[in-house]
């Protein structure tokens, strides 16, 4: 039996960390790899039109199913086509090895017909960048990709010159233990000691979650039962936090509702749980802060703190839960429940227009009948702009779905390939893209990778003819909007003509059954929503000089928005307040 290559151990590897597809785009450089995906009988290249939307697509299955998923793009600019994707994975946590084929070994440096240096320009979007110039170095470099992208949680990148990949790896063993989950990291004993006599001190305790509260509802639940804490959560931690939470006080951030805001300025102890929530405006400097983070380097780098404890939510609140004194004076929590109804209340008494009747379609009513319509276990992706506003208002969680979008990057044009991701490994699941026109038409021509192979995602497109988010922004900065125009496009054409189903609908009537014939047509589609580019108006007593800056600007403008099902969530957990 001859040796294996450096490709096919690479390949090999990927197999053994449970790697079942590679998304990209072949090339000369990459041809050793590819030879050994064909090869492979466990493993499934995946042919998509750009190499973002590969890392993309790897990025969210990583998200969606826990497991290490891969990309790869040939040397120079295929390559170079994943880097937006890569920012979006690493920063979201999500583990994947990217392979980034390279020129010629014996031409690096001598700027060689498409010469990048991988290696280099990938360090930024990764954990781990290393490139393979010696059969020698595998099967180690492999397994250490394989271990930091899983252990770390993101991204690791090899790069391999086409030559190399080619070699015979000199060493044959690579059946290997490695790490299949990233650890659970306990706190320090000092640390923890001091977060007991630090909760126990204070009277008024609330809790703020961000996505390092994944697998933590019930830890966290306990926990704010215990202290009588209400619980805000930031946008990534939304589908993890909300559902099934009698504590909950709505979203801080650009897209807050509810009483987040007041519950982390009036208490006198806010503990943030597994957030590097961004936006310092929204956090107070008058009240006693501690950080839980299993990164210690997120800890204190976006508010002054009392206590950082580096740990995983879900450890520490084990640990914690038991040893802090119950509190029982609720009024507080009582206070903040009523609160954030009011808030949701009024939000609703002020979004009176008649959205079932309004044209231009207004995009809060798709988004509430979206909601209404799909699945209970639906995967949500969601486009940076406009979207992630109707996501955050409209898609109730509820622990079995999952909604995932570029919420640290802040990329556009991600849903539809991240959709390509979610849905591979699960064709049964129902996955709901729900894209801008500006983010859909940026990354367009994987749309045809979804019809190559047949996906049944289903493309929600708002369609206003602009790149909204931007328009309103000029607003809110005093600008006039420029730039941010399209002309009308008929997706629902383009759709059909590729061969997918494509609807569209120009009259609010017709978005409810336009949406379950898409949703229930037994392949990709897509429903072109015709929606109201000026969906949010700036309170006419707000202007740009007066705001401090966009943050607190979109915080009040979004208010004028409605709320969905969140407000049935509100009322229902007054409920839970005792009578006297
Ligand atoms: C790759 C990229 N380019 C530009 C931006 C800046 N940006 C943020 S949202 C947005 C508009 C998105 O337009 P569209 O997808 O049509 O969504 P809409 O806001 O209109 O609903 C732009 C240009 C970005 N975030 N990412
Ligand atoms: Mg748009």
């Amino acid at each position: 039996m001859s040796m294996a290559t450096v490709a096919e151990q690479l390949v090999d590897l990927l197999v053994q960390a449970g790697v079942r597809r590679i998304y990209g785009v072949v090339g000369d450089s990459l041809n050793p790899v590819t030879d050994a995906v064909r090869r492979s009988s466990e493993i499934e290249w995946v042919q998509v039109r750009h190499e973002e939307a590969a890392a993309f697509a790897a990025g969210a299955e990583a998200q969606i199913t826990g497991r290490l998923t891969a990309c790869a793009g040939s040397c120079g600019p295929g390559n170079l086509h994943l880097i937006n994707g890569l920012f979006d994975a690493h920063r979201s946590m999500a583990p994947v090895v990217a392979v980034a084929a390279h020129i010629p070994s014996e031409d690096i440096g001598t700027a060689y017909f498409q010469e990048t240096h991988p290696d280099r320009l990938f360090v930024e979007c990764s954990h781990y960048s290393e490139m393979i110039s010696n059969p020698e170095q595998m099967p180690q470099v492999a397994q250490i990709a394989i271990q930091t992208a899983i252990g770390r949680s993101g991204v690791s990148v090899i790069s391999l010159p086409g030559d190399v990949a080619g070699m015979e790896a000199p060493r044959k063993r690579t059946e290997m233990a490695l790490v299949s989950r990233p650890p659970t990291v306990r706190p320090g004993e000092a640390e923890l000691d001091r977060l007991v006599e630090i909760v126990d001190e204070a009277e008024r305790v609330t809790l703020f979650c961000g996505s390092g509260a994944a697998e933590a509802h019930d830890e966290v639940m306990a926990f704010a039962d215990r202290v009588q804490a209400p619980v805000g959560h930031a946008l990534r931690g939304k589908e993890w936090i909300q559902y099934d939470n009698p504590f909950d006080v709505g979203m801080s951030g650009l897209l807050g509702y509810g009483a987040a805001y007041e519950a982390m300025h009036e208490c006198d102890l806010l503990i943030l749980l597994g957030t590097d929530f961004p936006y310092r405006p929204f956090l107070p400097d008058d009240v006693k802060i501690v950080q839980v983070d299993v990164r210690p380097e997120n800890l204190g780098r976006r508010s002054r703190l009392d206590l950082g404890v580096s740990g995983d939510v879900g450890e520490t609140l084990r640990c914690l839960t038991p040893r802090v004194s119950r509190k029982t004076d609720r009024r507080f929590l009582d206070r903040m429940l009523r609160k954030h109804a009011d808030a949701l209340e009024k939000v609703v008494a002020a979004y009176t227009t008649d959205v079932e009747r309004h044209k231009p379609i207004h995009p809060e009513y798709v988004a509430s009948v979206l909601d209404d319509e799909t699945a209970d276990d639906a995967v949500f992706t969601v486009d940076t702009g406009m979207c992630n506003v109707w996501a955050a208002r409209y898609i109730t969680p509820n622990g079995r779905r999952r909604v995932i979008g570029s919420f640290t990057h802040g990329s556009m044009a991600n849903a539809m390939p991240q959709a390509i991701g979610a849905q591979l490994p699960d064709r049964e699941r129902q996955v709901v893209a729900m894209a801008g026109d500006g983010g859909f038409s940026m990354l367009m021509g994987d749309f045809l990778t979804i019809i190559q192979y047949g996906l049944p995602v289903k493309v929600v497109l708002f369609n206003n003819s602009s790149l909204s988010m931007v328009d309103l922004e000029m607003l809110v900065a005093g600008l006039p909007p420029h730039g941010t125009e399209y002309p009308d496009v008929d997706y629902a054409a383009i759709a059909r003509a590729a061969g997918a189903h494509g609807v569209r609908v120009d009259d609010p009537k017709a978005v409810r059954s336009g949406l379950r014939e898409v949703l229930d047509h037994d392949g990709p589609a897509l429903l072109d929503v015709v929606t109201d580019p000026n969906a949010l108006s700036v309170p006419p007593r707000i202007t740009g000089q007066q705001l401090t800056g966009f943050a607190l600007a979109t915080s009040k403008m979004v208010l004028q928005g409605g709320v969905g099902r969140m407000i049935q969530l509100a009322r229902s957990n007054l409920r839970n307040i005792p009578r006297p």
